[in-house]
């Protein structure tokens, strides 16, 4: 089983230490093609001698090979919506995890679609049995 995890990188680093607990576990049900997402030491700056065609294209064969995609959208960012998007054009199985938070809305895009399933959660071993329930 091959697993996408997306998380914000340019949009704000401040959940990484959370990206990082849920891909170890997801590490459980397959390779996580994207550990770097968890680095910590991975800031919004960039990678050195990474271009950003590079990126995108690396990105995007990884998003194509994979069998499911499992993304953390409490950070709104583009790059995560985009990928889910373009999982979402070849079938993938999306699963995206939200922390609700006071004043603010996940976008209606991904809230709102069918094909998405999306749970809300508050602590790290609520994230870890809602991909337990996913992965049954
Ligand atoms: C690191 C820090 C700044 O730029 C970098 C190098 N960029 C990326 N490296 C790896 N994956 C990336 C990079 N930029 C975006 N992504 C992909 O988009 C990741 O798979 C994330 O799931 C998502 C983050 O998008 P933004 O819009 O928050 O950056």
């Amino acid at each position: 089983m091959k697993i996408y995890f997306a998380g914000s990188i340019r949009a704000g680093r401040s959940d990484a230490g959370l990206y990082l607990q849920i891909i170890e576990h997801l590490k459980k049900y397959g390779i996580v093609l994207t550990e770097h997402v968890g680095d910590k030491n991975l800031s919004t700056q960039g990678e050195d001698g990474l271009t950003e065609a590079y990126i995108h294209d690396r990105d995007l064969k990884w998003v194509l090979e994979s069998d499911v995609l499992v993304a953390e959208v409490t950070t709104p960012s583009l790059g995560v919506g985009y990928e889910i998007g373009r999982a979402l054009e070849h079938k993938k199985k999306i699963l995206c995890l939200y922390r609700p938070q006071e004043g603010k809305r996940l976008s209606a895009m991904i809230a709102g679609s069918p094909e998405i399933t999306v749970k809300e959660y508050a602590t790290v071993e609520e994230a870890a049995k809602i991909i337990d329930d996913f992965f049954k």
